[in-house]
């Protein structure tokens, strides 16, 4: 016992100061309970440790490896609306109904920042003073929650300071809503589209902003974990912060390849006109190129001024694609550029910007540069850009069957509807 009585072990010192009649009735019995106790203990560790084993043993045995599975978790369980346990899984916040009906003052209209394809998005103002966007999805469309899932299991993942990010949700009853960060700026399409706004951005701001939405493209195609194809990059996804930095959002289409998987092909094209590839607007194809080619609209939009498909082209042949190929195979590209840009601007640099865009929206997708490619043409002076191939158009089918549903249709411009096509096959 002389072994224990240092100074370091004050309680077995006080103990042998004890009486000496307690310690031999306690002693046995608290020995045989922590005997039993530990036993326990380690029998409950060990069932806990082999179920874990064998549970990862069979995951292992379904799915291929840790990317697969968790593909398998994002997207193919087979339920619609994530339940309690998936959303615990995900780390994402649960807000309460009650509360966002508070922030939203009861989801006024003077609260209301625009209308997507599946709901309302409103201004909210949160008990601790933070400013969000809530999105709320309009009705009980299948379509809509197969989309909030989506985006939700897919982009609380993603972290990346030109992708919005989602601060939580909510699911109760009917009610199906998701928090994301807000945007003083609201979205691109006010700043290049709505000149009556008097919202103009000059040649700087428009280059950082491509520049910006590059840089979030890639981080989904090639720098994240996943392989991600958004499939309806447009100008109004593009949100912009305070400081203008570009986000781009709504992933409600987006899609995950494995590793080595390069294309899909769906029965189901989903995706917006004018930003559609033809390869994926005909034939249902899709992959990191027909992201390009949505990015590559955008670039001329960016720096023209005009939608790709807007109520100045009256021929579907003939669309900003099909302008910008004229001239600048006439050597007059630099007509193209937005008038409210001012005269302040580099011609080398809008030419450069003009060609990657034709680099991207060419008709044939393995001729169209991959991100990383377009972010270092777009980013250095000095690197070579090639000269671009004819465009390709996106004529738009007449037995194409439209499933945009009457929810989308009142407040938006045709072009800017999301529309999803059937394909028989
Ligand atoms: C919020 O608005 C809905 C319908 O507009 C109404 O039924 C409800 O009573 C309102 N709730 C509150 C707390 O004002
Ligand atoms: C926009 O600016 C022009 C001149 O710069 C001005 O005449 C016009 O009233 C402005 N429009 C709005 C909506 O502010
Ligand atoms: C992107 O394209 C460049 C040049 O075309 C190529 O070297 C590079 O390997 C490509 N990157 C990926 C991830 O495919
Ligand atoms: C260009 C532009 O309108 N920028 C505005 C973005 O939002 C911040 C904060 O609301 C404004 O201060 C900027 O003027």
């Amino acid at each position: 016992m002389n072994l224990f009585t240092t100074d370091k072990t004050p309680m077995i010192k006080r103990s042998q100061n004890g009486s000496s009649n307690d310690n031999k009735v306690v002693k046995p019995v608290a020995i045989s309970i922590g005997a039993f106790a530990l036993l326990t203990f380690l029998l409950i560790l060990f069932y806990v440790r082999k179920k874990k084993i064998q549970l990862s043993k069979k995951a292992q045995a379904k799915t291929k490896g840790p990317r697969e599975r968790a593909e398998d978790f994002l997207l193919n369980d087979g339920s619609v609306v994530p339940n309690k346990r998936e959303m615990d899984e995900l780390e994402l916040p649960l807000f309460d109904f009650s509360t966002l009906v508070i922030a939203t003052n009861n989801f006024s209209n003077a609260n209301k920042l625009g209308q997507g394809g599946f709901g309302c998005v409103y201004k909210g103002k949160l008990m601790e003073g933070e400013v969000v966007a809530i999105k709320r999805l309009s009705r009980i469309s299948d379509q809509g929650i197969e989309e909030l899932k989506n985006e939700v299991r897919l982009i609380a993942k993603l972290q990346h300071r030109n992708l919005v990010r989602v601060l939580g949700c909510c699911i109760e009853a009917k009610e199906k809503l998701l928090i994301y960060e807000f945007m003083e700026n609201k979205s691109l399409d006010m700043f290049i589209f709505e000149k009556e706004k008097n919202m103009t951005l000059n040649w700087k701001s428009r280059l950082e902003i491509m520049c910006g939405i590059a840089r979030g493209l890639l981080y989904l195609h090639q720098d994240s974990r996943f392989k991600i194809i958004h499939r309806d990059l447009k100008a109004s996804n593009i949100l912009l912060d305070k400081d203008m930095n570009p986000k781009i959002s709504d992933f409600g289409m987006a899609r995950i390849f494995g590793s080595d998987q390069t294309d899909a092909k769906t029965k189901k094209v989903v995706g917006t006109y004018g930003y559609m590839s033809p390869e994926y607007a005909m034939d249902g194809h899709f992959s990191t190129k027909s992201d390009v080619f949505s990015f590559g609209v955008l670039v001329l939009e960016i720096v023209s001024g005009k939608r790709n498909t807007g109520s100045s082209y009256s021929s579907s042949q003939h669309n900003l694609l099909g302008e910008t190929w004229t001239l600048w195979k006439e050597g007059k590209a630099l007509e193209l550029v937005d008038k409210s840009i001012g005269a302040k601007f580099s011609e080398n640099e809008v030419l450069r910007c003009i060609q990657i865009g034709l680099l991207c929206v060419q008709e044939h997708v393995e001729d169209r540069p991959n991100m990383s490619k377009v972010l270092l043409l777009l980013c250095s002076e000095n690197a070579q850009i090639s000269l671009p191939k004819y465009p390709g158009f996106f004529i738009r089918r007449r037995n194409t069957e439209t499933e945009s549903s009457s929810q989308q249709d009142d407040f938006m411009t045709i072009n800017e509807i999301t529309v999803s096509i059937l394909h028989g096959r």
